[in-house]
């Protein structure tokens, strides 16, 4: 179908997928693949910008790959791929460096929040490079939409202030992105503290559900989950444990959080959070399942990153000829 709209999103393989990212992220991916024309890159060149262990990331990104499929990301109807398998993306990169002032990398929140959390106090020019390479990723792909999290917002704005600098000075070559942050979308919450979000970084690991948490971990963890004062199974504001906890279970069965409020109405705190359990588990299992039988099985998780790629490059190669056109490099020999 050559005019469906593109869709182009990428993250790091590092660290576990959990509940947040699953609702909050990868479930809405999975929506789109039957009305767009998908990539989903996964970025290892990104995850070289902080210290890190070679094995582990190749590992990472293997189950990486897994997670996706196993979370309907059906490589039947959309283009998994590594960043590093397609040429275009650090070239790109280093064009539209030339354009970026400096000062506005230097004022990007992440870098700044990441060049002084190395303790070792060595901070690598690619940490400071890495939202040119991110520009370089969504404008390789001429996406339409780039459904990213609030934290992307300043990442995405440097990259609609690099195309529209890109087509000023040359001509008009890049569809400008816009900022596609979705309101709707479950937000989830620490289990433990849910005045702060379910994040793979939380001290306390007992708030963070993974989606390869065996049931019995996850019943554990929605044992210990802090709920608030009074009884009420009501999600309020002055009740955020339990309106995480209705949030996470009217996510996991798609039923309303009133459906749910009415339904658990006198239901005690504890017989609740194993209801919230028993449905995440549920939820969980057949992706388990699904990763299980694909993790270990390198011919095809291979097999899916070279259609990737495959269909990654063929975007790539058409738009770098046209921006190497544009800034003036001569034709590229046959070779
Ligand atoms: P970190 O633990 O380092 O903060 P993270 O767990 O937040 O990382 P990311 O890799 O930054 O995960 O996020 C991947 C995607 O998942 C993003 O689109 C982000 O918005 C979404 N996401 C992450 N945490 C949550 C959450 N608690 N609720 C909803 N969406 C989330
Ligand atoms: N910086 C993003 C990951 C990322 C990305 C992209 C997202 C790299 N390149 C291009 C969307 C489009 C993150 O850390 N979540």
């Amino acid at each position: 179908m050559p005019d469906r709209k593109t869709v182009l999103t990428c993250a790091q393989p590092t660290g576990q997928l959990h509940l947040g990212n699953y609702f909050g992220a990868i479930r809405n991916w999975a929506n789109m693949i039957d009305d767009y024309e998908c990539f989903f890159g996964i970025v290892d060149q990104h995850a070289i910008t902080m210290p890190y262990e070679p094995a582990e990331l190749r590992k990472s990104t293997y189950r990486m790959v897994a997670a996706y499929v196993a979370c309907g990301l059906d490589p039947a109807k959309c283009h998994l791929f590594a960043q590093s398998h397609i040429i275009g993306h650090t070239e790109l990169a280093w064009i539209l460096g030339c354009l970026c002032p400096l000062g506005q990398l230097e004022r990007m929140t992440q870098y700044k929040e990441k060049s002084q959390r190395e303790n070792a106090g060595f901070v690598g020019s690619g940490l400071l490079y890495y939202p040119v390479l991110m520009a370089a990723d969504i404008l390789l792909y001429n996406a339409d939409r780039v459904p990213v999290g609030e934290d992307q917002k300043q990442h995405l704005e440097l990259c609609r202030d690099l195309a529209i600098k890109f087509n000023n000075t040359y001509s008009e070559t890049f569809r400008v992105p816009s900022v596609d942050i979705p309101k709707t979308g479950a937000r989830i919450r620490s289990l433990q503290d849910p005045e702060r979000k379910m994040s793979k970084s939380d001290a306390n690991q007992n708030g963070c559900v993974y989606l390869l948490d065996p049931p019995a971990v996850i019943r554990k963890k929605f044992k210990s989950a802090v709920t608030d004062s009074g009884r009420e199974i009501v999600a309020r504001e002055d009740k955020p444990g339990i309106s995480n906890l209705l949030n996470i279970y009217s996510a996991a069965t798609g039923r309303s959080i009133e459906k749910l409020e009415a339904e658990n109405a006198g239901v005690s705190y504890g017989d609740f959070k194993s209801k919230v359990a028993e449905a995440v588990v549920d939820l969980l299992s057949p992706i388990q399942e699904r990763f299980e039988a694909i993790v270990n099985d390198k011919d095809q998780l291979n097999g899916i990153l070279a259609e990737g790629a495959k269909a990654a490059q063929k975007v790539a190669f058409k738009t770098l000829s046209k921006v190497h056109r544009k800034v003036g490099f001569v034709e590229r020999p046959r070779i």
